[in-house]
């Protein structure tokens, strides 16, 4: 059986998670943190989370092991069948990882340990996630989903993308990112009663304060 190595944390082994509920693959999940040791580099090479094993080896990449998935798994579709549909989904889930995850990433320091983040940072960082909400607001159609009336991998990678900037843009910067964004907002607010969504951020919060601990005693 395919295996899932990560935390309930991470918003990427949620992404892969989520598709993989959603798919209705049958997986074992495997409780690891980011790791450097030999070990776990000879699973996932530069010791990150997610990594999925599988009877051929270990993938590691969300966005690879997504792409999997959808080759391996092709029953229950998070990619349409037209190439243009595909490419404008695969465009939202790129602008959502680069301009909305990864900006939010660099805050993680600062709302997870509390460790200063300098004003340039600061500024930086929002003029990212302004542009990257910009460009999703202007890709999504939110009919009901980012792109059209399925859920895709679009809509499971902005949703977690989403959920770590909301929390680091309060948090640090002190900002609500979805205020005057209604459409992106009323997607989000829908997507959060998806029950996987439900099943997913209840297993966080749980492991939220021990994943704090963890970080803080480092
Ligand atoms: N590019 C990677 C990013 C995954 C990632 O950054 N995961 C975090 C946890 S949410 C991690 O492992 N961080 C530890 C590190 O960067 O060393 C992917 O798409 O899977």
């Amino acid at each position: 059986m395919l295996k899932l190595y990560g935390f309930a944390v991470s918003d990427y082994f949620n992404m892969v998670k989520h598709a993989l509920l959603e798919k209705g693959v049958a997986f074992e999940e495997i409780t690891v943190f980011p790791d450097q040791t030999p070990e776990y580099l000879a699973k996932s090479p530069m010791g990150k989370v997610p990594c999925i094993e599988t009877e051929q080896g270990f993938l590691c990449e969300t966005s690879v092991i997504l792409d999997y998935l959808e080759a391996a798994y092709p029953e229950k579709p998070l990619i349409p069948a037209d190439a243009w549909q595909q490419a404008k989904v695969r465009e939202l889930v790129k602008v959502s990882e680069l301009y909305i995850e990864l900006a939010a990433r660099r805050l993680l320091p600062a709302l997870l340990a509390g460790a200063p983040v300098a004003d340039s940072v600061q500024t930086e960082v929002r003029e990212v996630l302004e542009k990257g909400v910009r460009a999703v607001n202007a890709l999504a159609s939110f009919s009901p989903f980012v792109c059209g009336e399925q859920q895709t991998l679009a809509d499971i990678v902005l949703r977690y993308s989403l959920g770590i900037a909301k929390l680091a843009a309060g948090s640090v910067l002190k900002w609500d990112l979805l205020e005057g964004n209604s459409e992106l907002k009323a997607w989000d607010e829908r997507m959060a009663q998806n029950p996987i969504c439900q099943q997913l951020d209840a297993d966080m919060q749980a492991q939220f304060d021990a994943f704090l601990k963890k970080v803080n005693a480092k």
